[in-house]
């Protein structure tokens, strides 16, 4: 139960209107706008001389990692920094020189930080010294790092079992963090890590293990310049990862034609303007994609099932459309996967996907004749009950052209948080590696164990029932990223101690257990320094680059402490020395923490030099055609059916995506200038046929209803928006839809919420 002297405690963002200006949808990304819109945002946080020092450093060699997106860093940087109008405004946001501190706390309570806004409460600050809320207290208190191990310590060894406690992670941390993270949570005798991944590319990872034998994409940065044609489905680099359309534009200029897959028209895929070119900064920038699919929510499968059994008709024409030289040397399931394609028409594929037929003939002809094609996606595949099977089903379209361990061709699921990809590679997992438990037990001489913990979506309920009731987080924003806010908030509050290790004040903070500690950390673009020396750590991006990352900006508090020393200290305080593993020393000496790393984790060994400069490669089997894990050393054709949703005469299906104004959950504005939305993030796109069946007109204010189960989950005033977008299919923004996508609906296999499809009717608000 939550301690009753903290009542009416607000689980989501205020739902105020902010004053609305629509304008037209944009036709193209970035150029000139965004760099402009981008230094605003530094500026206004830390000044303009500190503002181009800083983002000169960014995505260099001897500078950081930028905090954003994980898409990697050229071979040879240009000049111009290296960085993006996201970039720049997650470093804006980590690098604000406005402090969250006691005095903040004593004037404001969590009852009244709670009311304010997600985009209010972010541009609060940084958090500068550890803090805790008692069990009847209305405020938060400064404490020292001691006591705030003490109270960990103390709760930690109050459980009745390791399972009890749940350590959740985000993308964000260093390996070395989340390596010393993993091996202190399997000391302490559980596997609960649940990680920001579990909502964001499991899908990728499980369809990819299963057909190719790496739950990793394939493709190098240089393989977009090889390209003949590059498919980008369910994902919006012009929002998200802005700096892959310079690789889309260069895939172009060396004559490759790209394919984009999407419910929505996004800006960035129909036209780029690249602000490091004077050519894209002066002329109408470059138009990108050739073919345009507007493909309806979630009928991907559909679509590409059709592209297929397009190209097996030609194929039988000639032979020569698939690569079956390759289908026989390296694949399984072949004729099985053709057999299974004549279970539906052309007509009814046709009909499910709502795409113009004559567009998709025009793909067919482009894909037939090529044989060096990349697939990029993201949450627009991942995010559905069918999230697998929908990657599995871009693999089968690969094998099939041979488009796989070739340059130039490849699966590339483009990652979201900079070291998602990092922190998995480094142990963060709930499921038991066997290879990882005996290499833990070689290397410090004790047993994992041997039982699977929980993923995010069973964390949830485990501590809605009692079942768990410590929660950690090494970063991130858990209620507000998690489905079903409400239901998520009373887990969270069902529970003893809850621990935020942080750099800014979220929601996750003031939705807290009986007692609650915020431990303040060093971000990215913070120097790391140790006794006067300055220490880095490593990032792995979204291609399986393992490279070094050195902060450059002081911390903006003496009383930061690094991820790693957070850890240990945790660790340290936990054990009391009773442990083989010299906790503290690792969390401070880096250099030992990577060669105990890359004794642990294969890949990561000599990473200390390794990782230099522009870093290494992980090993990468798919690159090998080294299937060999795989049955019968094969790679594995899939068979995937069409997905069900059984929608009522007033269903719709609803994505929850974002805008270029904010990161996952930190909101760095109000603004959607893509989509023409300006000031305001409470709004629901609709298409107009759509809007005059409900009998609604623009900016009339609705309420979304979801109904699962027979239960009601409702979110409140949004602004109807007419919008190309395909009837029966609606759009709105996260984390402010999150209520309505209950807590057991997610995919198959990987158990990642159904973000992109969740069933709603739309009501007037009253
Ligand atoms: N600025 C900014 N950058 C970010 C983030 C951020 O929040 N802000 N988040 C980071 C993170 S963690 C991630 S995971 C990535 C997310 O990157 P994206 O996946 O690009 O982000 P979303 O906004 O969720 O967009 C999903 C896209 O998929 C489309 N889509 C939705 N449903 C379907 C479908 O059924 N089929 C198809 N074909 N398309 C569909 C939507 O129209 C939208 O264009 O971005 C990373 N980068
Ligand atoms: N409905 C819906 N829900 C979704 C999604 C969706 O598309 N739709 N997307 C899902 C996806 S793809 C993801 S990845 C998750 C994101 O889930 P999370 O990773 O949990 O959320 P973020 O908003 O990225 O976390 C932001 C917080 O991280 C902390 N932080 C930032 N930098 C650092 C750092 O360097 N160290 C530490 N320790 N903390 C730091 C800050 O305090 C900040 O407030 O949300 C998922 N939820
Ligand atoms: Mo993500």
């Amino acid at each position: 139960m939550s301690p009753s002297i903290r009542k009416n405690i607000q689980t989501q963002s205020s739902k105020e209107f902010t004053g609305i200006d629509l304008k037209k949808p944009a036709v193209y990304a970035a150029g000139f706008t965004g760099v402009k819109v981008a230094l605003q945002h530094t500026f206004k946080e830390m000044g303009v001389i500190k503002s181009f020092q800083t983002l000169s450093h960014m995505n260099q060699k001897d500078g950081f990692d930028c905090p954003g997106c994980a898409w990697p860093d050229p071979e040879h940087p240009s000049k111009v920094a290296e960085y993006c109008e996201n970039g720049a405004k997650a470093l804006a946001e980590e690098a604000t020189s406005k402090v969250v501190d006691n005095a903040f706390f004593s004037n404001y309570s969590v009852q009244e930080i709670s009311r304010w806004s997600d985009y209010k409460i972010g541009k609060s600050g940084r958090l500068v010294a550890p803090m805790i809320l008692k069990p009847n207290s209305n405020h938060y208190e400064e404490c020292t790092w001691e006591e705030a191990f003490r109270v960990i310590s103390e709760h930690l060894h109050a459980l009745a079992s390791p399972d009890e406690a749940i350590f959740y992670t985000s993308g964000r941390s260093s390996n070395e963090a989340a390596f010393l993270y993993g091996l202190f949570v399997r000391a302490f005798g559980t596997n609960n890590m649940p990680d920001c991944s579990n909502m964001c590319h499991e899908s990728s990872g499980v369809g990819l293990s299963e057909t190719l034998g790496i739950g990793k994409g394939s493709v190098k940065l240089e393989d977009f310049d090889k390209a003949e044609v590059v498919i980008v489905m369910g994902q919006n680099p012009g929002t998200n990862h802005p700096r892959m359309l310079s690789a889309l534009e260069k895939c172009k200029r060396n004559g490759g034609k790209i394919i984009s897959i999407n419910p929505l028209q996004e800006a960035g895929l129909i036209r780029f303007r690249n602000p490091q070119e004077i050519s894209g900064m002066l002329l109408n920038g470059h138009g990108l994609t050739d073919s345009y699919l507007q493909v309806k929510i979630n009928q991907d499968v559909a679509l590409l099932k059709l592209i297929e059994k397009k190209l097996v008709a030609l194929d039988k024409v000639d032979g020569k459309v698939f690569d079956h030289e390759f289908i026989e040397k390296y694949t399984e399931g072949y004729e099985s996967l053709l057999a299974h394609l004549d279970r539906h028409s052309e007509q009814e594929l046709l009909e499910l996907c709502g795409v113009d037929e004559k567009l998709i003939d025009e793909a067919v002809a482009l894909l037939a004749k090529k044989s060096k094609i990349i697939i990029c996606w993201a949450m627009g595949l991942t995010q559905h009950k069918n999230g697998v099977e929908n990657i599995k089903e871009c693999v089968n379209l690969l094998l099939l052209k041979g488009s796989i361990g070739k340059p130039g061709a490849g699966t590339c699921p483009v990652r979201g948080h900079s070291n998602v990809q990092g922190d998995r590679s480094v142990g963060i997992m709930h499921y038991v590696s066997e290879e990882l438990n005996a290499a833990i037990k070689n290397t410090f001489g004790f047993e994992a164990p041997e039982h699977a913990g929980v993923d995010v979506v069973k964390a949830i309920p485990a501590m809605h029932e009692g079942k768990a009731k410590v929660f950690v987080a090494l970063g991130g924003n858990f209620v507000s990223a998690a489905s079903d806010t409400e239901y998520t908030a009373k887990a969270l509050q069902n529970c003893d101690l809850t621990v935020q290790i942080s750099t800014k004040l979220n929601r996750s903070h003031l939705i807290t257990g009986k007692t609650a500690l915020i431990l303040p950390t060093l971000g990215r673009s913070d120097k790391d320094l140790k006794d006067g020396k300055q220490r880095h750590f490593t990032v792995e991006n979204s291609m399986g680059i393992v490279h070094q990352s050195k902060g450059f900006l002081d911390p903006i508090s003496d009383d930061l402490k690094s991820e790693p020393e957070i850890v240990a200290g945790i660790a340290s305080t936990y054990f009391k020395g009773n442990h083989p593993v010299k906790w503290k020393l690792l969390g401070s000496d880096y250099e030992l923490l990577r060669e105990k790393l890359g004794e642990v984790i294969s890949g990561f060994k000599d990473m200390n030099s390794k990782s230099e400069g522009s870093g290494y490669y992980l090993p990468n089997n798919v690159r090998e055609l080294d299937f060999s894990k795989l049955p019968n050393q094969r790679a594995q054709f899939s068979n995937t059916t069409l997905p069900t949703h059984n929608l009522k005469e007033n269903e719709y299906l609803l994505m929850s995506i974002r805008s270029h104004d904010q990161f996952n959950t930190t909101i760095y504005g109000l603004n959607d200038r893509y989509r023409g939305i300006h000031n305001e993030r409470r709004v629901l796109f609709m298409n107009e046929s759509d809007m005059l069946r409900e009998n609604l007109k623009k900016m009339d204010v609705v309420n979304i209803l979801s109904n699962y189960d027979g239960q009601e989950r409702k979110v409140f005033q949004f602004l109807v928006i007419p919008y190309q977008i395909p009837k029966g299919n609606l759009a709105a923004y996260f984390p402010e839809t999150n209520p309505l996508i209950p807590i057991h609906e997610y995919a198959d296999k990987s158990n990642t919420p159904i973000s992109k499809s969740v069933r709603v009717s739309v009501e007037k608000a009253g």
